[in-house]
């Protein structure tokens, strides 16, 4: 298994199944073969991941009744031992069933919401049979496409009330809230995880309640991540990453981390450094996507890649001289702190 030390954060790494994938996107069908699973973790183990984040029904499927869900789930944590894996987190993919359409726990159907909350609930079973408390939401359809179409007094409250009913299933588990400021939906509830961790202290239990910041969804905001990152840090709520990479305001693009801009990745790899993530077991999780004109022998080089990239600024990382900063930043002499960066990550002398 991979990991790094750098200042004060140890790092291990860990990826989604959907990390790897046959490149159908909204216009077009499957470009490649989809891999099996067990496929697909034997290529994670050998790219050096030591954990792997699930979705629901990536464990089993959503439909099954507890007794198989048990029983599956049980198959699955034997499968990640038997590989030396361990699970990260558990999510419940809300957005694909028919009864998701228009959101979960925000739907204005409430035969919708109660679905979204049983199959939440379950999604906390799995993660205990699995051996992680961590549940992440990505509430992809809490929002909507045009502003009239649910009241938002109600959501919030909805909102509200569906964190504190997954704390009060489990008194074990600890929810990140991924925060995605638009895609599907027009307008998310909630678009940054400053708002998330505004609900989260309105909720039962608020020290079980944070985030997991993914780069690009900062990124869709106008955010720079390492900014989204230290906010987080600093409350010690930052209890998971999805780093990758994004083009300016488009579509979510998983691009590989770094791919775009080296200095912006740089920043995130600092900032996880200096405050010490991964000392209480968190893990940098990756969510990447190969593109998809990329053959089927070689679409896991955005995996490969990406790992590599941050190994690369973890190095320069270590090499940036806080004092030498430290003084340009007493100087206000930002023009060659900012020279002094860009040396370090053209690989001049700083
Ligand atoms: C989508 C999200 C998704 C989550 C997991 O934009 O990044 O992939 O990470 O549900
Ligand atoms: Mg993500």
């Amino acid at each position: 298994m991979k990991q790094i030390k750098c200042g004060k954060g140890v790092f291990r790494f860990s990826v989604g199944p959907w990390n790897m994938h046959p490149g159908a996107d909204p216009f077009g069908p499957p470009v490649r073969t989809e891999l099996g699973f067990l496929e697909k973790i034997r290529l994670f183990k050998k790219l050096g991941f030591g954990a792997i984040q699930f979705h629901d029904d990536d464990v089993c499927p959503a439909g099954l009744n507890p007794a198989a869900t048990r029983k599956a789930t049980r198959e699955m944590k034997k499968l990640l031992r038997d590989h030396g894996l361990e699970p990260e987190f558990v999510a419940p993919r809300l957005w694909e069933d028919p009864r998701t359409i228009d959101g979960g726990w925000t739907s204005n159907d409430p035969k919708c919401r109660r679905y979204a909350l049983e199959r939440s609930l379950r999604s906390i079973d799995i993660a205990n049979e699995l051996g992680t408390k961590r549940i992440v939401l990505w509430p992809a359809r809490e929002g909507t496409y045009i502003r009239e179409a649910k009241d938002p007094l109600l959501s919030c409250k909805r909102y509200l009330e569906y964190l504190n009913a997954l704390l009060a299933y489990d008194k074990g588990i600890r929810i990140l809230g991924e925060m995605k400021p638009n895609e599907p939906t027009d307008a998310a509830y909630l678009p940054t995880p400053g708002h998330f961790l505004g609900m989260g202290a309105q909720t039962s239990d608020p020290k079980r309640v944070g985030v997991l910041i993914e780069s690009a969804h900062s990124l869709l905001l106008g955010i720079d991540a390492s900014d989204d990152m230290a906010y987080s840090l600093a409350a010690g709520k930052l209890w998971g990453v999805h780093l990758n990479d994004q083009d300016g305001l488009k579509f979510d693009e998983d691009k590989s981390f770094g791919a775009v801009n080296i200095r912006r990745a740089f920043n995130q790899v600092w900032v996880l450094a200096r405050g010490g993530f991964g000392r209480k077991g968190e893990w940098v999780g990756l969510d990447v996507k190969a593109m998809r004109t990329q053959k089927q022998e070689t679409a896991h080089k955005h995996l490969a890649n990406s790992l590599a990239f941050f190994g690369y600024l973890a190095e320069i990382v270590d090499r940036v001289n806080e004092k030498t900063v430290q003084k340009l930043r007493d100087e206000r002499d930002y023009e060659e702190l900012e020279a002094y960066i860009v040396r370090l990550l053209l690989g001049r002398k700083g």
